[in-house]
């Protein structure tokens, strides 16, 4: 299957719902643009969770553009899709590699957004690129949490630096860094423990494991990646905010993103935070990671 079929399979549900809302809109016919109108329109895109704001600047433009003229469902959808598309405009962004490997990506979000998962699925693909990769467990609160991480390294084949459980996570991650040098690997990933960003003391911790990186490697951590749970919506975004206060985020990936109708919250990601969707999770599996383009996502988006 095709990048775009899988993101487009991924977004059914706000499909629907987006083109269901849309057709009720219209009808048949073409529509007068006017307050009423535009109000439907508002409620329509509100509901996909892409944000107050996203859906105001969108209807202002569909006003300015169309107001009392009969328009026809597809110039209006036309409309938005450019709106949407400018919206969202962001710089090409793949990882940000070093210039002398490893690159060294931290990994960090609440529990259960999907680190674990998105670290298997960059794993995979870096790994389908020739790249050789150690992981670092550096989620040592749970038992569980570190044997997680080392079944995905063994299927996937990747070395895993692991410490005893409940150990200090910020030596994990350094061993890991050195193990990294050491074997001269291309990438290594650090596993974080999931963390509320109103967990001061969490918070703080996570910012030792951040710097303890910088010490073996210059400029390390290259990437510090948030881990974003789509089916959480607009609550993602304050959580973004906290965590790139507290450890300066280099770019988000969206986990989650098949089965949640709030597809829309990606607008309100790109909208409201000044950070790259780098990628987006499409299932549970290795392979269901897409890298995230805003003009094939909002296609994806309108297109049945
Ligand atoms: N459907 C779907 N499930 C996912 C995705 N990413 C992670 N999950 C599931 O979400 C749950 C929590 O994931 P995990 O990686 O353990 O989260 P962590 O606590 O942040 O490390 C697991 O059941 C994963 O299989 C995704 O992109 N799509
Ligand atoms: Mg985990």
């Amino acid at each position: 299957m095709g990048l775009f079929s899988r993101i487009k399979g991924a977004l059914t549900k706000t499909v629907k719902l987006l083109n269901t809302d849309i057709r009720d809109i219209f009808k048949s016919s073409g529509r007068l643009v006017d307050e009423e109108f535009l109000g439907e329109l508002f409620t329509m895109l509100i509901k996909t969770d892409m944000g107050v704001d996203t859906a105001k600047e969108i209807v202002d433009e569909v006003r300015k553009q169309f107001r009392g003229r009969v328009v026809q469902m597809q110039d209006t959808v036309d409309l938005i899709k450019s709106k949407l598309k400018l919206l969202m405009t962001q710089p090409a962004a793949p990882i940000i590699c070093a210039e002398n490997p490893p690159t060294i990506i931290m990994v960090c979000g609440v529990n259960g957004s999907g680190k674990t998962t998105t670290i298997a699925k960059l794993t995979q693909m870096f790994i389908s690129e020739n790249k050789k990769v150690v992981l670092g467990a550096a989620d040592t609160f749970r038992a569980a949490a570190v044997e997680q991480l080392t079944i995905w390294a063994n299927r996937l084949g990747a070395e895993i630096v692991t410490g005893k459980s409940g150990s200090d996570p910020a030596s994990v991650a350094h061993k890991a860094v050195a193990r990294s040098v050491e074997v001269g690997a291309d990438i290594c990933i650090i596993d974080t423990a999931g963390r509320l960003q109103t967990q001061k003391n969490l918070m703080m911790e996570l910012e030792k494991i951040k710097k303890v990186m910088g010490k073996l490697v210059p400029n390390a951590p290259h990437e510090v990646i948030l881990i974003l749970d789509a089916t959480t919506g607009q609550n993602g975004i304050s959580q973004a905010k906290h965590f790139t206060e507290s450890v300066k985020c280099t770019g988000i990936i969206l986990a989650k993103l098949d089965g949640t109708a709030k597809g829309g919250v990606t607008v309100a990601i790109r909208k409201q935070m000044n950070l790259p969707v780098k990628f987006v999770g499409l299932g549970e599996s290795a392979n269901d990671l897409a890298v995230f383009d805003p003009n094939e996502f909002v296609d994806a988006l309108f297109d049945e």
